[in-house]
């Protein structure tokens, strides 16, 4: 005790000198807090200054005192349902020739600048759709006037990109796909690509346009070959790659120009690489082929079975890493960004 108390005093003493402080903190505040506002409404009347103070301060009190409110009422958006409840099956499609690019403006006001998510829940993925394309502007028309809501009610975050051909050269389907997928990574990091004819219109929504761990084609069957799989390893019309399984097999070939061969390349491709091909159920992958005959200036490449044997051979250096092209202009339009490019003419 008697070696104990000079220390106890000190403590003690200590004690009330932090209580002190602290007292004289808090009437401190007290005093600058209270001045501040008693000083902007004595002055309010002659000075606009002390106004602005005065509702500085009561904004600032305002904000702390509303904050918790505001996070109740903006939940954190969850993941949409893995089955969209917006699906409708086989839809009743239609093709209208009186139909206007005003009209699918006017029906998709979701739609910003070609892209669209969800507003009640955060999408699945997130999935950019390109289309290669040049003089087909009525195909164009139809395709988006069913895939805009066919996408919506698959509650994706998604946007279309059309890819035109600028010029009359030969035209290639490949390297324009090539084109939208280094074109559209620009905007965002998109983790799945559609490669999509423009023509092609999907009869069923449960054709789901996602990416699966592997590649997937998504045209099993079309109303002009009976709904058939055209031929086994067939791989065009519309596909759907990751990000990562494109950037794997370096894209589509770039020499492909005019009609036929550049699909079968890419399945190849995919084949190198030891990954397998899916496809929906037959009964959902079904599309409708908008009729149309051979377009000129993409007239049928004869150079295509030779170049097929080719690939296995020139695939690492023919493609994305290759793919070289000028971007004549970008316009962001309501439905659909549209990507200009000049991407050359054959090599003779
Ligand atoms: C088949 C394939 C297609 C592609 C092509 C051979 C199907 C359903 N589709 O289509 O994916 O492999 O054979 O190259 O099997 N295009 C234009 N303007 C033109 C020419 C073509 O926009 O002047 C675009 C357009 O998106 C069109 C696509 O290229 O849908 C394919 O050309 P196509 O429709 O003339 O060829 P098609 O129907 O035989
Ligand atoms: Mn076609």
């Amino acid at each position: 005790m008697g070696f104990c108390s000079p220390v106890c005093k000190i403590l003690r003493r200590g004690k009330y000198f932090v209580l002190l402080i602290l007292s004289l903190s808090v009437l401190a505040w007290i005093a600058t807090f209270s001045g501040e506002t008693v000083k902007s409404v004595l002055v309010s009347s002659a000075t606009t200054q002390a106004l602005v103070k005065e509702v500085t301060l009561r904004d600032k009190l305002n904000s702390w005192t509303a904050a918790p409110d505001r996070v109740n009422t903006q939940p954190l958006k969850t993941e949409c349902p893995e089955k969209s409840p917006l699906l409708q099956g086989a839809l009743n499609l239609s093709f209208e020739s009186s139909l206007k690019l005003k009209d699918v403006e006017g029906d998709n006001k979701d739609v910003n600048e070609g892209e669209y998510e969800p507003s009640d829940c955060m999408a699945r993925q997130s999935v950019a759709i390109l289309i290669p394309h040049r003089n087909r502007e009525r195909h164009l028309l139809y395709l988006l006037h069913h895939l805009h809501p066919f996408l919506q009610r698959q509650q994706l975050h998604y946007a279309v990109y059309v890819i035109q051909q600028a010029g009359d050269a030969t035209f290639n389907r490949a390297k324009l796909l090539n084109v939208g997928y280094l074109e559209a990574l620009k905007d965002y990091s998109w983790e799945c690509f559609i490669f999509h004819d423009v023509d092609l219109v999907p009869e069923n929504d449960h054709n789901l346009y996602m990416c699966d761990k592997q590649p997937k084609h998504l045209v099993v069957g079309r109303n002009a070959t009976g709904y058939k799989l055209r031929y086994k390893g067939y791989f065009g019309g519309v596909t759907a790659m990751t990000k990562e399984q494109f950037l794997q097999v370096n894209g589509f070939s770039n020499i492909y120009w005019g009609w036929g061969g550049e699909d079968d390349d890419l399945r190849i491709r995919v084949e190198l690489q030891k990954m397998k091909i899916v496809r929906p159920p037959a009964q959902v992958a079904r599309y409708t082929m908008v009729f149309h005959k051979r377009d000129s200036g993409n007239e049928i490449n004869k150079d295509r079975m030779k170049l097929l044997g080719r690939t296995p051979h020139v695939w690492r250096k023919d493609g994305l890493n290759s793919c070289s092209y000028k971007t004549l202009s970008v316009e962001r339009l309501p439905l659909y960004v549209n990507v200009t490019v000049d991407i050359g003419k054959p090599q003779s």
